[in-house]
């Protein structure tokens, strides 16, 4: 995981303004309770419904890969290797799963 939290990293380095903002409202729009932070609950809100074809498999596993600190919640930080992840690796998010 460290590697692709790099790789993450590196890639919302190298995003336009634009694209910025865009996964900001991203993050945002899942922070349903708007805390900036995403719990399990708001995570399988959005991926279970949205992302059903794709992410058809152990939600709750892959959000404790996501969560580094392990205290149930999402920072924008570790939003960002789900957004890489499912962007660009989703082969290998599937075979990770
Ligand atoms: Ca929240
Ligand atoms: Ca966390």
């Amino acid at each position: 995981m460290n590697e692709i939290r790099e790789a993450a990293k590196a890639y919302h380095a190298n995003l336009s303004q634009d694209e910025k903002t865009e996964a900001t409202k991203c993050f945002k729009s899942m922070d349903s309770d708007g805390d900036g932070k995403i719990n399990l609950r708001e995570f399988m809100g959005v991926v279970v419904s949205k992302e059903k074809s794709r992410f058809d498999y152990d939600v709750e596993g892959f959000f404790k890969e996501l969560d580094k600190d392990e205290d149930g919640n999402l920072e924008f930080e570790d939003f960002l290797i789900f957004i890489y992840l499912s962007k660009y690796r989703t082969a290998f998010v599937l075979r990770w799963l």
